[in-house]
């Protein structure tokens, strides 16, 4: 199966806010499936729908060890978060080689329907809670870097544009 194009920052289709998965049906199994497969090849913790240029509320996950703890979220809502929170280092497919801290609740409960449209309620903390963030945020169009001071995020834009170049000149060489 060939893997599903990842959006790359600062492409400006990140900036598209998903709409609510109207229904929980084969095809979306099917588009669940290739974020699954595309996230494993891409060696990530999670993919938003949105990073595959899918405008529709959903992210797969997986923070386990073992690569075999699938976790899907339709329709996702936070309905608790700790007061507590906590900077850790990020980094994003869309936005690769980048890796920086930002400050995310300890813990949250996450509300959302699974592959068989029933309503699910997870609690999570540590690296899940922080997933959970970062995937709900490019659901609403929001890429991790815009958490970044204008200085640190405009160096970011430069070197992904540029790198981006460097690719497209190596292509036609
Ligand atoms: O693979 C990923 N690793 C990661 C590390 C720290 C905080 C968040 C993440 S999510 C990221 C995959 C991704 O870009 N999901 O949108
Ligand atoms: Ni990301």
């Amino acid at each position: 199966m060939t893997p599903l194009t990842i959006l790359r920052y600062p492409d400006p289709r990140l900036h598209t806010v998903a709409k609510p998965v109207a229904t929980v049906d084969a095809r979306l199994r099917q588009l669940a499936d290739a974020m699954f497969q595309t996230m494993y090849e891409a060696e990530g913790i999670g993919l938003a729908a949105t990073q595959v240029d899918v405008h529709e509320r959903l992210v797969v996950i997986d923070v386990s060890e073992g690569r075999n703890q699938p976790l899907v979220l339709i329709n996702p809502e936070i309905v608790w978060a700790s007061t507590e929170t906590r900077i850790g280092d990020e980094g994003c497919l869309s936005v690769p080689g980048i890796y920086d801290g930002v400050e995310r609740a300890l813990a949250v409960k996450v509300e959302a329907l699974d592959l068989d449209g029933q309503k699910q309620i997870h609690e999570a903390e540590g690296m899940l809670a922080v997933c959970i963030q970062h995937e709900m945020d490019h659901l609403i169009g929001k890429v991790f870097v815009e958490y970044l001071s204008p200085l640190k995020r405009n160096r970011i834009r430069t070197r992904m544009l540029k790198q981006k170049k460097d690719e497209e000149r190596e292509a036609v060489r």
